[in-house]
């Protein structure tokens, strides 16, 4: 874990608005460069910004910043987090009772809020925070449980309650809601699947409701699924004011529905820009791009551009070859499909990509990300060696995997051969990562995997076979 103060002061040190990024894997000050910024004047830099402070202190570490990571939420989070907060100290300097010490939440047991119990195991107390140790969830006639805990701390020593939900089928729908009780806990909760894998989580339910809400239908069976609860990666703990978010008191209602439909598998349409331009995108923003030269990367690149484009495409097309995704690039006519965008260029302090939303189920099949090609630059020390203009090609299309994973609902991981990954040095990028079963970043949840293969066929469903029949149609045509 990596939510301890100096890490996060860290992260945002290295993105203030207005100041030079250090970064410890370039090893430098990176000062700005030409006029060629991804990103554009106005109220988008400013949130971009807000959600890289936030977003960064552990990829920063990585090298890879993967930017995005929540990146909506992150960046929705940070703001408003900022504002409570500034109410908050507004509200001890007007004289209110911020002048003593902070209420301590009253420590409450975990466990079922009615006394009862289980054949199946324990229904209160520590531990619980394992798969192995959760509290059987005791639910009553018209299928809620109502659940009540204590988090006693964030980051590397983190506590999580977990919770075993029983056994829930296909299609069974799920409302989960979360909230500090009497406490300052800044609450996360994670569903997940008996084995383990990552179904659902939510950390706020907006930008000024840190309590968490999930709704959802689950797509297979489990028997049992389990809910953590935790305090979120990013809970802030500011002695000054006496408010710690790290730890306190929830209360947690549960319900689940039986019987309902799986929501079918979508497809989704990839568009790689390298055409650049004016772009006024929902989610990132007002971007001036040039078009993708790779001289813009380095001269040591000049005249590769076409033999970029060529393996950026084919790594993403190889990286979903398993899944109904479609990549097309801008050297070819538009889809007519709807599609999410890859735009490809610019240059960002310290991150490499950055996608508009970690987009559960990929609920926006028109959503953006950028990558910051110029920001791949050997010269900064992000390679041990300069690579070839392939072998870039090959890091800049897990790049954009990557931030095309978050837009199909991908969280991060531990895990340096998986697409998803944060934790690994630059040089990882030139390998031929994949998606993967790896054990979740602790940004997301403390214990627990994510089964990136699982969740996207279950998003997107299989790569389309050739129909038999038409491969014969084809064959007697000859
Ligand atoms: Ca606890
Ligand atoms: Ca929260
Ligand atoms: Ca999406
Ligand atoms: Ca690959
Ligand atoms: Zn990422």
């Amino acid at each position: 874990m990596h939510a301890d103060d100096t890490d996060m002061k860290e992260g945002r040190a290295a993105l203030l608005p207005g100041t030079a990024g250090i970064d410890r894997t370039f090893g430098r000050t990176i000062p700005s460069r030409t006029g060629n910024s991804g990103l554009a004047e106005g109220a988008s830099l400013d949130v971009s910004n807000e959600g890289f402070k936030r977003a960064i202190h552990r990829d920063d570490r990585s090298a890879r910043e993967c930017a995005t990571m929540m990146k909506r939420i992150v960046m929705r989070v940070g703001f408003g987090r900022r504002l409570r907060q500034a109410c908050a100290a507004a509200l001890m300097t007007l004289g209110g009772c911020g002048l003593t010490a902070p209420v301590s939440a009253p420590d409450l047991l975990d466990g079922n809020r009615e006394d009862g119990t289980s054949p199946r195991g324990k229904t209160s107390g520590e531990p619980n925070g394992s798969f192995a140790s959760a509290l059987i969830a005791l639910f009553d006639g018209g299928g809620e449980a109502r659940l009540q805990g204590t988090i006693f701390a964030a980051g590397r020593t983190a506590d999580a309650d977990v919770f075993d939900l029983g056994p829930l089928k296909a299609g069974d729908r799920v409302r989960i809601t979360a909230a500090a009780e009497r406490s300052d806990l800044d609450v996360s909760i994670a569903l997940f699947d008996d084995q383990q894998r990552l179904v659902y989580m939510n950390d706020d339910i907006s930008d000024v409701n840190l309590d968490s809400v999930i709704d959802h239908v689950v797509r297979h069976d489990g028997d049992p699924y389990y809910l953590v609860v935790s305090a979120s990666a990013f809970a802030q703990v500011d002695r000054a004011i006496g408010v710690d978010r790290s730890r306190g008191a929830y209360l947690v209602d549960v319900s689940a529905t039986a019987g309902g439909d799986v929501p079918a598998p979508v497809p989704q349409t990839l568009l790689l820009d390298f055409a650049g331009g004016e772009i006024n995108s929902p989610g990132l923003g007002r971007l001036n791009l040039d078009p993708f030269d790779a001289a813009d990367i380095s001269a040591r690149y000049e005249g590769s551009t076409a033999v970029m484009k060529k393996w950026i495409q084919a790594t993403v097309e190889q990286n979903f070859e398993r899944f109904n995704v479609a990549v097309v690039s801008t050297d070819e006519p538009l889809p007519d499909s709807p599609f999410t965008t890859i735009f490809f260029g610019g240059f960002s302090d310290g991150v490499l990509g950055f996608s508009e939303a970690v987009d559960l189920y990929n609920l926006n099949r028109c959503d953006d990300a950028i990558i910051y090609t110029e920001s791949f630059d050997p010269a900064d020390g992000l390679f041990f060696v300069p690579p070839t203009a392939m072998e870039l090609a090959v890091a800049i299309g897990n790049v954009a995997t990557h931030e095309a994973g978050h837009l199909l609902g991908l969280n991060h991981v531990d895990d340096e051969a998986a697409i998803m990954d944060t934790q690994s040095v630059a040089t990882a990028l030139l390998a031929d990562q994949e998606f993967a079963l790896a054990p979740l970043s602790s940004q997301i949840a403390p214990i627990g995997f994510q089964d990136a293969v699982l969740l996207l066929l279950e998003t997107l469903g299989p790569a389309r076979e050739i129909e038999p029949n038409r491969l014969l149609a084809a064959g007697r045509g000859r």
